[in-house]
């Protein structure tokens, strides 16, 4: 694999704050305390690749391929795409199903990442709707294909990832083609010159080197659209159980979740002396609606002020000034409620592949 040895000197130098967690195919997540920032810059921003990086020709050579279900394929260049639709920005969260896997007992398949798999952007591009419309959808249009040139690293001739959207949620104002991130030209490591952009949904379905798009009168079935490939089962598993792929449902929803970006774990405070806690919360298709905070390990909470996003799909700020009444181990926790009354778990609920962890986090420090 010749081509890893020049990525990830690249990958160190672009964005050194970094974990990395797998060589080959890169991935690579930040610190928790770099994404204490409502926007979070691209240098601190996590990747997620399936397969190997693909070599991609300048940006004015890419074309962008619509066909399937639709009356009148077409294929744009970006440069098409700027001209010939209205370009629009989205603020939103970007989140991997697999984020938060680490905490999963007994331990699933699948990358170990810890709680950095997140991120939130400003996203620059086009609405695949207009797109949609533009090629005038078929009556048996139901799901997307999105197509890249990405390969698994262990197989070449397979495709890293192929996934799809549900046709409402192509259609969808907030979904994108996307070229821009945080106003800079869509960095390859994000997917540039294209990516789908899905508010929402988990990151799989944000599909990077966007190339050509077929829709379907199916559910579509590429690469990690199959079997349990970020899906959950339809009534819970228990460990060591055995699975029935068939009950398993594509993930297109991502839960209400929290992040506590200060204090950050193995904090010092002073016994009776003020100190603060904030952080971000997010999620799917129901709004948060609070955030709870307690620094005696879920003992008490609080109502923690809770600041308004960058838009509806922007994770949004929250803080509280807390207190450690004793000196001792101080466990500081958020807790997201959305505005369907979904909190999250205090303990996590475990599934076979290790998705959507959305427990309660747990920051520990002291006070003396
Ligand atoms: N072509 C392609 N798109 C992809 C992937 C991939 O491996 N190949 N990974 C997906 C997954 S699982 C995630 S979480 C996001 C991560 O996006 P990022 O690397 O920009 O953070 O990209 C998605 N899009
Ligand atoms: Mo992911």
């Amino acid at each position: 694999m010749p081509r890893r040895l020049v990525e990830l000197p690249l990958l160190r130098r672009l964005k050194p704050g970094l974990y990395v967690h797998d060589e080959e195919a890169l991935n690579a997540e930040p610190e928790i305390g770099l994404l204490d920032q409502p926007i979070t810059p691209v240098d601190a921003f996590f990747i997620r690749n399936n397969g190997a990086l693909p070599d991609i020709d300048a940006p004015e050579a890419w074309r962008l391929t619509l066909d399937g279900e639709v009356e009148r394929p077409a294929t744009w260049s970006l440069d098409d795409l700027q001209r010939r639709f209205e370009v629009v920005t989205v603020t939103s969260v970007l989140e991997c199903a697999g984020n938060g896997r680490v905490q999963f007992s007994p331990p699933t398949d699948g990358l170990p990442w810890r709680l950095g798999a997140v991120g939130c952007a400003r996203w620059t591009g086009v609405r695949l709707r207009d797109l949609l419309v533009d090629a005038g959808l078929r009556p048996g249009a139901f799901y997307t294909a999105h197509h890249s040139p990405d390969r698994l690293i262990k197989d070449e001739a397979r495709p890293a990832l192929s996934r799809g959207l549900p046709i409402a949620k192509a259609l969808s104002p907030e979904t994108l083609v996307a070229f821009e991130m945080n106003g800079e030209p869509l960095p390859r490591l994000h997917g540039g010159p294209l990516r789908i952009v899905a508010p929402g949904y988990p990151g799989s379905a944000w599909q990077k080197w966007l190339e050509r798009i077929t829709i379907r009168p199916c559910e579509h079935d590429g690469e990690k659209m199959r079997g349990t490939d970020y899906r959950l089962p339809g009534a819970p598993v228990a460990p060591g159980e055995p699975i029935d792929a068939s009950s398993f449902e594509v993930i297109t929803d991502m839960p209400v979740k929290s992040l506590i970006t200060a204090p950050l774990a193995g904090f010092a405070v002073a016994v009776g002396a003020a100190f603060g806690v904030r952080g971000f919360a997010w999620s799917g298709a129901v709004p948060v609606a609070s955030v709870a905070v307690s620094s005696d390990g879920g003992e008490t909470w609080h109502q923690a002020e809770l600041g308004a996003g960058e838009g509806d799909f922007a994770w949004r700020p929250f803080s509280a000034t807390m207190m450690a009444g004793q000196a001792g181990i101080v466990t500081v926790m958020a807790r997201a409620t959305d505005a369907e009354g979904r909190a999250q778990p205090l303990e996590m609920v475990w599934n076979p592949r290790g998705y959507c962890n959305n427990q309660v986090q747990r920051v520990r420090g002291s006070a003396r």
